[in-house]
């Protein structure tokens, strides 16, 4: 079991982002079983939760004449429009029922003030404002962070690389996420990863380095 300097942190493994949801990743429901088995192997777990009030400005539905996936201009720069998604309450905003996690000790709930979304864990899109997330794990004594979730490029992505500027050891536990994959937006996170040091693993050598 990974002790104290370790945290697993689990993003936003929610129904709407399973196959069948509002904002469904491919294979997503997938991930589930590997991250229970991760998560089996990790003292400290945290969760995140994509939590947006029904007139969130990151849907599609919100901007008039304006489709899914195409990106508009808020006030801190570029965002992407998606489907209605994780509403506040919802049973799409739940956890997936599969996720063994009554363990975890920390859920975030991010993307819940209707201007600014939030991908990270750490940091809302507006580059400013912290989750608080950072001060809690480094108060704990927490140092390397080994993420796992929903959408690889976006969410998981985003709580990686903001996990290493806050000066923590990141893995990324390849097998354990899926991604969204929207106009190469994969291809751009994993070389934004690689460059800031973010490592990769499978959940299998994740949980053999003891
Ligand atoms: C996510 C898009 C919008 C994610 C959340 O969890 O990756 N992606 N909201
Ligand atoms: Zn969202």
């Amino acid at each position: 079991m990974k002790g104290p300097e370790n945290v697993l942190l689990v993003v936003d493994v929610q129904n709407d982002f399973m196959p069948g949801g509002a904002l469904a990743v491919p294979h997503g429901d997938e991930i589930v079983p590997i991250v229970n088995r991760l998560a089996a192997g990790f003292e400290h777990v945290v969760l995140t939760q994509d939590w947006h009030p029904h007139d969130h400005l990151s849907f599609a539905t919100n901007h008039a004449g304006r489709q899914p996936f195409e990106t508009t201009t808020l006030s801190y720069g570029e965002q992407v429009l998606w489907p209605a998604h994780c509403v506040q309450g919802t049973a799409g905003a739940a956890l997936h029922a599969g996720l063994e996690v009554v363990r975890a000790r920390l859920v975030i709930r991010k993307g819940y003030r209707r201007e600014v979304d939030s991908y990270s864990a750490f940091v809302e899109a507006d580059r400013k404002t912290s989750t608080g997330l950072a001060g809690y794990l480094h108060e704990l004594g927490v140092t390397r962070v080994w993420c796992c979730g929903l959408a690889t490029d976006y969410c998981v992505a985003w709580s990686a690389l903001d996990a290493r500027a806050a000066g923590f050891e990141v893995v990324l536990v390849e097998d354990a996420c899926r991604a969204i994959d929207l106009d190469g937006s994969l291809e751009r996170a994993w070389q934004q990863l690689d460059a800031a040091g973010v490592a990769r693993l499978s959940a299998e050598q994740a949980l053999a380095r003891g």
